[in-house]
């Protein structure tokens, strides 16, 4: 079977992207249904924009009719809906819809440069060579596949904002920014910027003191500035005091005045203020038992509840560490009830096999979700997963977590799995049987690749710096805050109240209690917030070093499954290459991986695998 690539990922069924005389979301969508005229089969459209709708939209029909009722950006939304229905054979999306979050964002760590930091699909789409360098072609393509899942904020420069991205908002860049957002413009989406906070100490400024009046004059004329070019910029979003960043600390003022200042100057264009709450001490001496760096985001933010001005959104990473294949949720969520919040996920595979190993995320937001109720918070955002390799992703299958984070922050109650089936059959359009072989594939992976890494919650095993491939002890004596201290005996941070670091107490109940209480804290998050001897008895029977044996050696088996089930599919070219490719060093990884981690625990504890399987002395 060989696919038209033509970059469209989960959308190869449709025609190249219409051409970019296209001004509004509403053209764009008759644009794209006259085009699907075949897919219609004999049906028609009928479009009826209503603003008041926003990006909500309505489908009925009415013999060969289809009425599309919707906002500016709703019909767009309405028409590609109707349109994946239409490809998967399956029934017409008729009702009223609402996307859950008025901001769905997607944050890419682009540098100027040219490359991406934890990027594994290649260079920037949007940079090179310390320039802004886009093809439009691709541009519009983007556009498509964000507005085709419902993405409607775009931040195309990294958080930490390197020399020369602070131009973006500079007149030397600005023009030809105005010209990208300009091609995104008619996909609803709308255009964010990172921004440096230190940024008017490059302008004669001697500080970035928020309570400055100057230093808020200038903020304020530079985003005058800015939406002079860009008028529908979404905002600004800032990494500060954080991983060596400037901000507000450094003059003794709170992340609240450094927050409000920017939002003050953003608020009379409708702009919005995101800032990061990724903050920790980045620099911590591992004899320190004091500090426990996932309970950092809490202690800097908890008690500034109800501070900061209505456009001012707080981002939060949904664990309290930073990314790990299992954590908790973010205490931080619980505790800010009468501030803006937005929950940050990493699409970028930094931890979780960087688009090498196959890892589907859906599953693991749907855990997230049933921990925090989706109204805590107000917007969404991901960490792209995109670059300039020709598939967007690099591992084919990456391009499922776009797609279901999409379609996740629209509505988080939709079911993981219904998502993974729509993208595989949007994508590949397999025989049934291919179809629910990939689907299962896919529905699988997280759990896999979390039984060959760290055990059970404890994150951090990974190789220093790159982030791929097993260290167990590779972080142990660095400044980053993240210990296992595995010894003989026993391994974990205890994080009770009762014995440990008190980090349980930063949640409400009933979850204080069942993280702070051995027998109710869930097995696969044991060793997040306990400390356990080798030999502590698990529900089901198993000492602790049996099943951190059993887990890699079945982690290890079931990747080896995959890769059988992988072989068999009858996917396009090149996808079915390049799966193959990848799934090699996935095997070696989580071999690897497997080999390293039982070998380590072996060693330190002498406890032999009552399966006598092989471990290496
Ligand atoms: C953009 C982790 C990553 C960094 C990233 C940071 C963040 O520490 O390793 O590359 O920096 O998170 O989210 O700001």
């Amino acid at each position: 079977m060989k696919r038209t690539d033509h970059g469209l990922t989960w959308l190869p069924f449709l025609p190249q992207p219409p051409v970019h005389t296209l001004k509004t979301p509403r053209d764009m969508a008759r644009a794209e249904l006259d085009q699907a005229r075949e897919l219609l089969s004999g049906r028609q459209v009928d479009i009826d924009v209503n603003p008041d709708l926003g990006d909500g939209f309505t489908l009925t029909q009415d013999g060969a009719i289809v009425h599309l009722c919707g906002g500016e950006s709703g019909v767009l939304y309405g028409a590609y809906r109707l349109l994946m229905a239409l490809k998967a054979r399956q029934e017409l999306p008729l009702g009223s819809h609402a996307p859950y979050y008025a901001l769905r964002m997607l944050n890419c760590w682009d540098n100027a440069e040219g490359t991406i930091e934890r990027g594994y699909s290649g260079r920037s789409l949007f940079f090179e060579d310390g320039h802004l360098d886009y093809d439009p072609v691709r541009m519009r393509q983007l556009g498509r596949m964000l507005a085709s899942v419902g993405i409607n904020v775009l931040c195309i420069n990294n958080v930490n904002v390197h020399n020369p991205a602070h131009k973006l908002i500079e007149e030397e860049w600005l023009p030809q920014l105005s010209d990208l957002a300009s091609i995104f413009r008619p996909f609803g989406v709308r255009m964010m910027l990172s921004i440096d906070y230190a940024h008017p100490l490059r302008h004669g400024l001697d500080t970035a003191d928020p309570l400055d009046a100057r230093v808020a004059a200038w903020w304020q004329e530079r985003a005058d500035i800015v939406y002079r070019y860009v008028p529908d910029l979404a905002g600004f979003l800032v990494k500060a005091d954080s991983e060596h960043r400037p901000g507000p600390f450094t003059y003794g003022r709170t992340h609240a005045d450094g927050a409000n200042m920017l939002a003050r100057a953003l608020a009379p264009h409708g702009g919005r203020l995101i800032w990061r709450c990724f903050v920790y001490n980045c620099l911590q001496d591992w004899r320190d038992t004091v500090t426990d760096r996932p309970m950092a985001a809490y202690q800097h933010y908890a008690h500034l509840d109800g501070q900061f001005e209505d456009n001012v959104i707080l981002q939060i990473k949904n664990g309290p560490f930073d990314f790990q294949v299992r954590e908790p949720v973010s205490p931080l969520f619980y505790a800010m009830p009468k501030t803006n919040l937005a929950l940050e996920v990493q699409l970028a595979q930094e931890y979780t096999g960087q688009q090498i190993d196959i890892y589907a995320m859906g599953p693991m937001w749907k855990e997230i979700f049933d921990d925090l109720p989706p109204q805590r918070v107000m917007a969404m955002a991901a960490v792209s997963n995109l670059g300039r390799d020709a598939n967007y992703t690099g591992h084919p299958f990456a391009a499922v977590n776009l797609f279901a984070y999409g379609m996740t922050a629209w509505d988080p109650s939709t079911d993981p799995a219904a998502l993974i089936r729509l993208w595989c059959r949007l994508t590949y359009d397999l025989e049934q049987a291919q179809e629910g072989a990939l689907h299962a594939l896919l529905m699988g992976s997280r759990r896999v690749y979390e039984k060959y890494t760290a055990p059970l919650g404890l994150c951090w095993m990974v190789n220093p710096h790159g982030h791929y491939g097993p260290s167990p002890s590779g972080y142990e004596y660095a400044l980053w805050g993240t210990y296992h201290k595995a010894n003989r005996d026993a391994v974990g941070v205890d994080r009770t109240e009762k014995n440990g670091t008190g980090m349980t107490r930063q949640y409400p109940e009933p979850l204080r209690s069942l993280y702070e209480n051995l027998d109710t804290c869930p097995d696969l998050l044991k060793l997040f917030f306990h400390r356990l001897r080798y030999d502590y008895v698990m529900a089901d029977g198993r000492t602790l070093i049996q099943r951190i044996y059993d887990d890699h050696f079945e982690g290890y088996d079931e990747t080896e499954a995959l890769a059988q089930t992988l072989r068999a599919l009858d996917l396009p070219s090149p996808d079915r290459e390049v799966a193959l490719e990848r799934m090699d060093l996935q095997l070696k990884n989580a071999r690897e991986w497997r080999d390293v981690t039982n070998t380590f625990f072996y060693r330190l504890s002498g406890a032999k695998d009552a399966k006598g399987r092989r471990i290496y002395d």
